[in-house]
């Protein structure tokens, strides 16, 4: 650390001054660090040891179970900047009100200070942050989700400026107090400061809130870097598809939370000849290279996935990277074992809830959290791509966005030119999923599926989005996708999972230009897609009439929410 540059120094003894644990580690992110906080947990009783090895259980308090989005701020100078879809606070508003929460906060704690890098080591987009933290949960996920230790020392040595984060679950242990399993607070508070690049996170331990390399950085702030240096930072899978004729192309895809994104990342097609590798479940950062062809790199280094629904038959490498090296935080215990909703038709016996009770069997709670999670390391992916820590990062043909929509919106349609698609991307919407507080199913808007992410205006964010178009660029098709129609029964007509690879190739076929389409005035259709499901040909064609009230809908939503900062291009 002596060798980092004063301010960082004095930031960190800032950090010390204000929060006044009893001891300060700095981590160097070994192998051997990460198992001995895993056995100072276990010892603890905080992480129980699973059969499978390196697998470890953990679970929260039950106030702490998802992102709070009603408790993440941006505070920029001024509130336009944040936009209407953010929470905004006053940065000295802010501050003043951090200085008083993280006062003596980790009192009776270690903290812990955390050195990552977001990105492929040799990559030039690559980016370096510094985590202080007082959770050990945190490190041993930020061990599995970034590079962690001496491989950012190293770059912030040579001079990269890290984005400071400061966390703490907010509960300090004066006088002697013991701990509990799950140490968090009532009040909770994400706040970003994108002028100075900071991150404050306070009273959470789980997921996003906490692991701060992931949405805050990865996403809020490193957007308002994007827009700063004209490049994208997106809440996108990335996949490497190869037709049977052994040619490759990349998409990367946005859905919203819990859609389905880490299952389509995974996904291991039955259609003879295809392969499907996967390069990121979560993040995308793109930027186009001097050939004018958009690259992209997945800055995780790690999938922190949605437990409930992953089985061998929905997501059979899911299955293979969890076996062993896993963090599963709000599944249910099987004994020395995990299980969750949906792995299984058959609910085993003697389960024990995410809560730490009995489950059940015939009662109308989940054994798993709707929210529970697995957190496994990138490398263990059976089909990760050979590009995936590639130096340029992997060149980007085909964008998909796609909601959850029971209604009006087709199987797939693809964009006419960028400014559609980059509209396709603004007017996404979606039913309501359990990644975030709220009530499932109801229906809302997520621009990009990055309402709760982008770092500044959103209104902002389309223009930049519309300004990539230049010339001597090779712009992506962008597609919009949508696997959750539903028929007058209220069942699903599209299988989803495996089946999507026949949409992929669709796909990958129109952008070598060699399938048949249907235009309509909102984008072509397919004319057909060559795969046996009941009801297909009402989701490949769009009902023109309905499909252009919907628009008008989304550009009065447009219009009321952003006013004039709203691109012309989409009223
Ligand atoms: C996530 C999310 O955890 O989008 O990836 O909520
Ligand atoms: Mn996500």
């Amino acid at each position: 650390m002596n060798e980092l540059k004063a301010e960082i120094q004095d930031k960190i003894a800032s950090y010390i001054k204000l929060c006044k644990p009893d001891h300060v580690v700095i981590c160097n992110g070994s192998r051997e660090e990460y198992q001995g906080f895993l056995d100072q947990m276990e010892k603890a009783g905080t992480a129980k040891k699973l059969k499978n090895k390196g697998c470890y259980y953990f679970h929260s308090d039950p106030k702490d179970v998802a992102r709070v989005e009603s408790c993440t701020f941006i505070c920029s100078k001024k509130k336009e900047d944040a936009g209407p879809t953010n929470n905004h606070e006053d940065p000295e508003v802010m501050k003043k009100r951090l200085m008083g929460l993280f006062s003596g906060c980790m009192q009776g704690r270690t903290m812990y200070v955390v050195p990552y890098l977001m990105g492929p080591e040799k990559n030039k987009m690559s980016k370096v942050g510094i985590e202080v933290t007082d959770s050990l949960y945190v490190c041993v996920n930020m061990y599995i989700m970034a590079r962690m230790g001496t491989v950012a020392l190293d770059r912030m040595k040579e001079g990269r400026v890290p984005v400071m984060g400061l966390h703490s679950v907010g509960m300090p242990l004066v006088d002697g107090a013991a701990d509990v399993h799950w140490p968090c607070n009532q009040e909770k508070v994400i706040a970003h400061f994108p002028e100075t690049k900071e991150i404050f996170s306070f009273g959470s331990g789980y997921g996003g809130n906490a692991l701060l390399g992931k949405k805050c950085f990865a996403l809020r702030i490193a957007s308002t870097m994007a827009k700063e240096e004209g490049w994208l930072a997106e809440h996108m899978l990335i996949i490497g598809v190869t037709n049977p004729q052994g040619k490759k192309k990349y998409f990367a895809a946005a859905f919203p939370s819990a859609c389905g994104k880490t299952n389509l990342a995974m996904l291991k097609p039955e259609l003879p000849g295809w392969k499907v590798e996967c390069v990121g479940d979560d993040i995308a950062w793109m930027k186009f290279g001097d050939d004018g062809r958009l690259y992209a790199i997945n800055p995780e280094n790690g999938f922190f996935g949605v437990a409930p629904g992953t089985s061998e038959k929905t997501n059979p490498y899911a299955m293979e990277i969890i076996a062993e090296d896993t963090l599963f935080t709000n599944v249910a215990l099987n004994g020395d074992d995990v299980w969750w909703e949906g792995m299984s038709e058959e609910v085993p016996e003697g389960l024990i809830n995410w809560k730490g009770e009995k489950h059940d069997k015939n009662g109308d709670s989940p054994a798993s959290h709707p929210n529970a999670r697995f957190t496994a390391p990138l490398s263990r992916c059976p089909n990760i791509d050979p590009n995936t820590y590639s130096e340029r990062g992997v060149p980007i043909e085909g964008i998909i966005f796609g909601g959850r929509r029971a209604s009006v919106a087709p199987l797939v349609i693809e964009a006419k030119d960028w400014t559609m698609g980059t509209y396709y991307g603004a007017s996404l919407c979606s039913e309501k999923t359990a990644a975030a507080e709220g009530t499932a199913g109801e229906l809302r808007h997520d621009p990009f599926a990055m309402l709760p992410f982008c770092g500044y205006n959103m209104a902002d964010y389309f223009s930049h989005w519309l300004s990539m178009e230049k010339q001597g660029r090779k712009m992506p098709k962008i597609f919009s996708v949508n696997w959750f129609r539903k028929d007058k029964d209220g069942k699903f007509i599209w299988p989803g999972y495996l089946e999507n690879m026949h949409v992929i190739a669709w796909m990958f076929a129109s952008i070598e230009g060699t399938v048949d389409q249907v235009e309509t005035p909102f984008g072509f259709l397919p004319k057909d897609i060559p795969v046996d499901v009941k009801n297909l040909k009402e989701i490949l064609a769009i009902d023109e009439k309905e499909y252009a009230l919907e628009q008008a809908k989304i550009k009065a939503y447009f219009k009321e929410t952003f006013g004039d900062r709203c691109p012309k291009a989409f009223l």
